[in-house]
């Protein structure tokens, strides 16, 4: 069998996605996802331009090997060239997989290894601009079955906060997407002072049992995000994610001396190596990248194996961003890996579930990959062609004296 087609599907049913659809002499097809929120066109480019000529004749049963051909042929790692091309090869990875499940007539769990589980433990985002809109909204999430929830709220006196919508002069909700960066505010303290009584409050409201999560979107130092950490441990939270700018691994030993409030990060992170003092120093409890931006299912799975002779967990970035495609990816895996933690899921509006129609399902807030050959996703071409790109970009931050700031 050899590939014969790679085509770049981009469509936007509500958000942006890029997905490359493989095509064999013998008809089999492929998905993979390669969406870069508020980047896409960059990953389009990388993969029209320097990787689809180099598909047509491939093995696509050569998995292992092309994920190589493409990560070491290029050169350029990591770095500035590979924040596109990491995703253009998780595309490629991810798509002959699916062809490779397809041929064996299986669905790809069974090929990482058989079921390790029944089904994923999910979380849900639950956010208010204030504590009771909040409280409503975790609610909402525990009416729908998730058996955890991440917890956002506004801060008193900023306008806009990570992970929370606003509003509009006329009390319109104002989208976290725009076509110019919307300006969030941020103020370091008061969001120190807020955050320990958000927590304090939706378990004075729900109790002791519900795995509650937060996500600080890299916006503290690091004595900061110790003082958080070490603020929240009465009220036992799941985790703290993405505490520190992720850049520096270094940073979370003093987050780690100070506090048992277990850390996860990595969403933004491409290969392992953005993992290693983390993971050897047991600096944190959960590995967080998505099947999209670490280069596919080949390196994550290399990952999640390092990750476990050190008792950290898989926690797959799921956000609406992830397509259907990079989602069923992340669920086969998730279910096959020893280690896995928990699965992020935020599901897709209505419009992109019939453009990307699924195998996979949510249940009772619990994810299973269904038993479809291959990652079980069909893409609708005419209905992606009838939505196409549109241009938007993810928000900047701003101090209060105008200083640009993490968000
Ligand atoms: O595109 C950016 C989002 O994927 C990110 O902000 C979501 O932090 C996120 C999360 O934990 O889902
Ligand atoms: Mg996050």
């Amino acid at each position: 069998m050899r590939i014969a087609d790679a085509q770049v599907v981009v469509t936007s049913p509500g958000r942006n996605f890029v997905t490359l659809k493989l095509t064999t002499d013998e008809g089999v097809t492929g998905l993979g996802d390669a969406t870069l929120n508020g980047r896409e066109l960059a990953v389009v480019s990388y993969l029209t331009d320097h990787v689809v000529p180099l598909l047509t004749g491939l093995d696509p049963h050569r998995i292992e090997d092309t994920w190589q051909y493409l990560y070491r042929g290029a050169y350029w790692r990591r770095g500035p060239v590979t924040m596109a091309a990491i995703a253009a090869i998780a595309a490629v990875d991810v798509a002959l997989w699916d062809i490779k499940a397809k041929a064996a007539g299986l669905p790809l769990y069974q090929l990482l290894g058989g079921a390790s589980r029944d089904r994923l433990a999910t979380y849900g985002h639950a956010n208010g601009r204030d504590i009771p809109e909040l409280l409503d909204s975790v609610r909402q999430r525990l009416d729908e079955g998730y058996p955890a929830v991440r917890v956002q709220t506004g801060i008193p006196g900023l306008k806009a906060v990570y992970g929370v919508h606003t509003t509009g002069a006329q009390g319109e909700r104002v989208l976290h997407q725009q076509t110019r960066p919307l300006v969030e505010d941020w103020d370091t303290d008061a969001y120190l002072r807020h955050t320990p009584a958000v927590f304090e409050a939706v378990r004075a409201e729900f109790g002791a049992g519900i795995p509650l999560l937060h996500d600080a979107h890299h916006r503290l130092t690091p004595i900061q995000a110790a003082r958080l950490g070490k603020d929240l441990e009465p009220y036992r939270p799941f985790w703290l994610e993405d505490c520190t700018p992720t850049e520096n691994q270094e940073a979370l030993r003093l987050v780690r001396r100070h506090t048992t409030t277990p850390l996860a990060t990595g969403e933004v992170f491409n290969t392992v190596y953005d993992y290693q003092t983390l993971i050897t120093e047991q600096l944190i409890d959960y590995v967080r990248s998505a099947v999209t931006h670490f280069g596919g299912v080949t390196p994550l799975r290399k990952l999640f194996d390092f990750a476990a002779q050190y008792q950290i967990k898989s926690a797959i970035h799921g956000p609406e961003d992830i397509s259907p495609v990079g989602m069923a990816a992340a669920v086969h895996l998730g279910f096959a890996v020893h280690n896995f933690g928990i699965q992020e899921y935020s599901g897709h509006n209505a419009l992109t579930e019939e453009v990307f129609r699924h195998a996979y399902a949510f249940t009772d807030g619990h994810l299973h990959p269904g038993e479809a050959p291959g990652i079980g996703v069909e893409l609708d071409e005419k209905l992606a062609a009838a939505h196409p790109y549109e241009q938007t970009y993810l928000p900047v931050n701003r101090l209060l004296d105008g200083t640009v700031h993490d968000w």
